[in-house]
């Protein structure tokens, strides 16, 4: 049995489709989660799952995929723009990270223009809502090794 990918998303992506749909879209979390399985799933991939609005939660989970993963697909929201410690932990992997975000953080804020995550990301997938989670999961199977 091949290993999972890994999809991992940030801060208060848990009010995805409850706040703010005007950017970030109405579908909700789990909707998303039923996308990437079902896309995954197509490839021959089954994916691990998770949200956590708790930083060191994230790296323990990245340090997890070091070992269990195929591949790391990662939202990592507004720890993205300030996480160090996060990227310090992704750069310890030897798998494909593909980084992804529903809006395009490039045409937002000034603040939202760089991320840390990018310095370890393989590539990254922005802008197409729930559909860049799927787009990052295909990316990542097409990858994984
Ligand atoms: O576009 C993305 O996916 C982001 O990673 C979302 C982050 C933002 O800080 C990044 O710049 C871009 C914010 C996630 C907040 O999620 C919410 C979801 C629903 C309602 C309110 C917040």
């Amino acid at each position: 049995m091949s290993k999972p990918i890994y999809v991992l998303s940030g801060p208060n992506l848990n009010l995805l489709g409850v706040r703010e749909p005007e950017i970030y879209g109405k579908e909700t979390l789990d909707d998303v989660r039923t996308r990437c399985e079902r896309r995954a799933g197509a490839l021959g991939r089954v994916i691990v799952f998770r949200q956590s609005n708790h930083e060191g939660e994230l790296i323990d989970w990245v340090q997890e995929a070091r070992l269990e993963a195929c591949a790391l697909v990662i939202n990592p929201a507004g720890y993205g723009h300030t996480s160090v410690a996060l990227l310090d932990a992704l750069k310890t992997l030897d798998i494909p990270v593909i980084e992804c975000h529903l809006s395009n953080p490039a045409a937002r804020e000034a603040f939202r223009r760089e991320t840390y995550v990018s310095l370890a990301a393989t590539g990254v997938v922005s802008g197409f809502g729930g559909a860049s989670y799927e787009l990052a999961v295909e990316a990542a199977a097409g990858l994984a090794r």
